[in-house]
Order: structure tokens, then C-alpha cells, then sequence
């Protein structure tokens, strides 16, 4: 057994929910966090979130994922209608990880179970028939907290493998003066959005990254936030830590635990604008597209201060 299995079975919410429960932690937001959250919207700012979804995005060439392409199935030329109206439509191709994304519960497992226990034969090729990214429609919107560690660590960005720790976490809430709790959507800024915007190398910026390192597991945990998103490749450092596991974080997290995970994002603006007013908290609204059967999804996640 290794390190991420014993933690993940302490750690573990199957059945807390009861034995159908698909939403995981996000059922540690109450409608009266949403009635407090949504008191957080005190100036009208709305930050964007989400990185552009378009064929120039970070997926390098030769990987298992490409950017989003955009295909047009009319432009409106060739078409009479009379009185000279046209319409235009489109298709996107891409794989729903491409850019700024949730991961659902179904998308990762080990020993054959996923979380809650479902067997992860009944992710075929139709789709996942549990955990998919649709059962968290409903989903994902809150108080979310920035906890930006490259500033604090006075860097535009967080060097590859750099290991975010509980510590790190305390450290950030400390001198942010900002406290994260139950039910609460946490945000983690690497500056890897800076990085990528600065160089625009696609393999550098893929791996190997910095991220959260296994411990905090048990912080993310005791606290019993709901989600957890950063502005990098897969929210946990890469490669993992210990050596020999593939996302052990993710297998906690998600697997384990029931804690849905953004990847990819963009806090650039919304950390300047903490770092200017003391503020590093907000109403965060982030909903997945219901894709049936998906273990993932595109998102363009709003915070509003
Ligand atoms: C994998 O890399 C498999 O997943 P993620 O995009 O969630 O990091």
C-alpha cells in the first residue's frame, strides 16, 4: 500500500452523503454560505477566471491534448433568406480539458473503484454512468478565497516542482488575513498563467510545474472546503511526490475525498486587485456545461467582489 492510499482512506467521505451521493464535498455548501457569499458583492467588480479557448491555448503540440478548434459551418455567405439576413453557426472541437476546466468525480480512480465506491466499470465509452461532470450542474458557486503564493513568495511565478505545503497554506491565510473554512471554494495562484503569458512555451510550461504537494490533503480536509482550483496544469505539482505516483493528490482529492478540482485558470487580475484592497475573498460562481456522461468540463468561472 502506499502513502496516497492511507491517506486517502483516512481521509476518505464514501458514504458520508449517503451511498448514491455523486456531488462529493460541494455538499458542504449550505444555502445560507450562498446568502452570506452572495453579501461579498459590495463594489460590482466581476473578474474573469477563465483563460481564452482558442487554437493559440497552452496544450502542446504531440500531447494527448490539443487546443480548442473552431469551426465554422456558416458564415452566412451562400445563403438567401430574402431581405438580405444571414446567420452564422459553429462547431468547437476539443477535448473538454483543453483550457480552464473541472475535473468530475469520474475522472480519475484506482483499485477499480471511484468515489462513493463506484466501480469504474461504468465508465465505458458512452461516458461515465456516476460521478460524471452533469451530477455537479447545480454546482459549483460560492465564497472563494485567493490564496496567491507567488506573490507572497515575492516571484511572477513558482518555480517547476515547487512543493505548495499545509504550511504554505497557513503562511498564505496569515498574511493575507483571510481565513478559509467549511464550504468554501479555494484558489491557488502559482503565477503559471503569468509564466504561460510571458513565454508562451507550451512543453516548459507543461511539466514539470509546481502545485500542491500531498499534505495538503489533510488542510483542504480539516477545513472541509468544497473545491479547489489553481492557475496550473493539474493543481498538484508535477511530477508527484512522492516518486512513482501518478496525481496521488488527485486520487485523494477526488477519489477519495469527492472534491472536485479546476485546473487552468486565471487570476492575474483578480490578485492584483486583492493584492490593492486587502481582499482576498468573494462570491465565486463557476458552474460546469452539463455534458452528459463527461468526466470534465469547460468553464468560465466569474468572481465578483
Ligand atoms: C491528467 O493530467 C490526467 O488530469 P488533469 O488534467 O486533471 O491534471
Amino acid at each position: 500500500m502506499t502513502d496516497f492510499r492511507q491517506l486517502g482512506a483516512r481521509l476518505s467521505n464514501w458514504g458520508r452523503w449517503g451511498p448514491d451521493d455523486e456531488r462529493g464535498t460541494l455538499n458542504h455548501i449550505t444555502p445560507a454560505d450562498l446568502v452570506a457569499a452572495a453579501a461579498l458583492i459590495r463594489t460590482g467588480k466581476v473578474f474573469d477566471l477563465g483563460i481564452p479557448f482558442g487554437s493559440d491555448g497552452p496544450q502542446a503540440p504531440g500531447g494527448s491534448r490539443i487546443n480548442p478548434v473552431l469551426l465554422m459551418s456558416e458564415t452566412g455567405r451562400g445563403q438567401d433568406f430574402g431581405d438580405d439576413v444571414h446567420y452564422a453557426d459553429d462547431y468547437v472541437f476539443m477535448p473538454l480539458q483543453a483550457a480552464s476546466q473541472w475535473d468530475a468525480l469520474a475522472h480519475v480512480y484506482y483499485d477499480g473503484l471511484m468515489y462513493n465506491g463506484f466501480s469504474a466499470e461504468s465508465i465505458t465509452g458512452r461516458g461515465a454512468a456516476h460521478c460524471s461532470i452533469d451530477r455537479l450542474g447545480k454546482g459549483v458557486v460560492g465564497r472563494g478565497v485567493l490564496l496567491d503564493v507567488a506573490r507572497l513568495r515575492g516571484v511572477p511565478w513558482l518555480e517547476p516542482l515547487d512543493v505548495i505545503t499545509a504550511d504554505d497554506l497557513d503562511e498564505a491565510c496569515t498574511r493575507q488575513g483571510v481565513t478559509v473554512g467549511r464550504g468554501d471554494i479555494l484558489l491557488i495562484r502559482t503565477g503559471w498563467r503569468q509564466k504561460w503569458l510571458t513565454e508562451r512555451a507550451a512543453a516548459a510550461w507543461r511539466s514539470p510545474q509546481p502545485g500542491l504537494g500531498i499534505d495538503c490533503c489533510e488542510w483542504l480536509a480539516g477545513r472541509e472546503v468544497a473545491a479547489v482550483g489553481s492557475d496550473n496544469r493539474a493543481v498538484e505539482v508535477l511530477p508527484a511526490r512522492p516518486p512513482n505516483a501518478f496525481l496521488p493528490l488527485h486520487m485523494v482529492l477526488i477519489r477519495d475525498m469527492g472534491m472536485p478540482l479546476a485546473e487552468i485558470l486565471d487570476f492575474e487580475e483578480l490578485s492584483d486587485d486583492c493584492a490593492a484592497d486587502g481582499v482576498w475573498e468573494f462570491f465565486l460562481c463557476a458552474p460546469p456545461i452539463k455534458f452528459t456522461g463527461a468526466v470534465g468540463s469547460p468553464i468560465n468561472p466569474l468572481a465578483l467582489k
